[in-house]
């Protein structure tokens, strides 16, 4: 019986070998280790066979399926292996071929021109702070000296959260709480980036805009230091040739107030469409720190002063880009984003 065992093996051996299809391999498996398989048969067999032999030839046979197994395996491998061998053989690529072309995305207009806006007054000594968008009525308006009964505090025109939460129709709560953070230091030099909300919805207006706001408080500051600022801003975003010319305004949060026009930079000056045929486009608005506002960022008003300044960048994009809808920036439509 052991003899008979040694010889089948023998012979499942010698077929492995000769196998060289992997499919052919599977069947071969089936046919030695399958439910109906030869070496299964034999173990199933075993029952047949008197008592004082069975113990034996039962464990040979299972030595032998397991090397069998083995084999098979070993074999599967191998002929993995030749079968890649002859595909990469067989497969050539023609390096030459074009490739697949893509398109390379790049910075949203308005992301440019914040950007471009930040590296000016970085350039002036300003560093960049930013904060919530989501703010405290106390931050928004009661500590920029807006007054309870101002129409920006009115339900129909901000979008309030509760009571006393909203989202910010401007940047300036940032400067308050920075203020608030630095006191009594000096000097405290910065711009507020950042996205702000209003209820608002035409061709010159979106419910959602981006503002920068900047912020200068020192000892001895006056009107000729935000003059100054705010006029080398001006030409270095639009060019040395133009004109600036301010007009008086009015902020609740800075007194006096002021506006900063820029001459048209369509026409120079000598009166369009885009200037309204006056001949000055108005940019931003500005003025000294109202004493009421350094008193709620915890500086007094007799030893320090300051000067603030806000602007829309869609508005600065605008002019600079000569866009004429605002819509624009926000429909995302590939054809008008690949031409900045
Ligand atoms: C505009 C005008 C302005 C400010 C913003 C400001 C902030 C603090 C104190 C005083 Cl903490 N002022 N900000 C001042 C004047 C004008 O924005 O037309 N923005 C689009």
């Amino acid at each position: 019986m052991l003899e008979k065992l040694n010889d089948l093996e023998l012979e499942f051996l010698r077929q492995i070998r000769e196998i060289d299809q992997i499919d052919q391999l599977n069947d071969l498996r089936v046919k030695l280790l399958g439910r109906k398989g030869e070496i299964t048969q034999i173990l199933r067999g075993l029952k047949e066979i008197s008592a004082d032999q069975r113990a034996e030839v039962g464990r040979v046979a299972n030595e032998i399926k397991e090397r069998i197994e083995s084999k098979l395996q070993q074999r599967s491998g191998e002929l993995k292996c030749l079968a890649l061998d002859e595909r990469l053989r067989a497969e050539t690529i023609d390096v030459t071929l074009p490739g697949i072309p893509f398109t390379r995305g790049g910075k949203h207009p308005l992301t440019q021109i914040r950007e471009e806006i930040q590296d000016i007054f970085i350039g002036m000594g300003f560093t960049v702070a930013e904060g919530p968008e989501i703010e405290l009525d106390y931050y928004n308006f009661e500590a920029l000296n807006v007054p309870k009964d101002h129409p920006a505090r009115d339900m129909q025109d901000s979008f309030y959260i509760s009571e006393d939460v909203l989202l910010r129709t401007h940047t300036s709560p940032v400067q308050v709480r920075t203020m608030e953070a630095m006191a009594p230091q000096l000097p405290v030099r910065i711009i507020v980036p950042g996205k702000v909300y209003r209820k608002d919805d035409d061709a010159t207006h979106s419910p959602m805009f981006q503002q920068i706001e900047g912020l200068l408080v020192d000892t001895a500051i006056n009107f000729a230091h935000l003059k100054a600022v705010l006029m080398t801003f001006a030409h270095r975003i639009f060019g040395e040739e133009v004109q600036v010319r301010y007009r008086p305004s009015f902020f609740p949060f800075t007194e006096p107030s002021a506006e900063m026009d820029i001459s048209c930079v369509n026409c120079g000056g000598e009166g369009c469409r885009v200037c309204s045929y006056t001949g000055w486009l108005e940019i931003l608005g500005a003025g000294m720190v109202h004493p009421q506002v350094l008193r709620y960022g915890g500086y007094d008003p007799e030893k320090v002063s300051g000067f603030a300044f806000g602007m829309g960048i869609e508005r600065i994009a605008m002019l600079k880009y000569g866009v004429n809808d605002l819509r624009l920036f926000f429909d995302n439509d590939q054809r008008f984003l690949e031409q900045f």
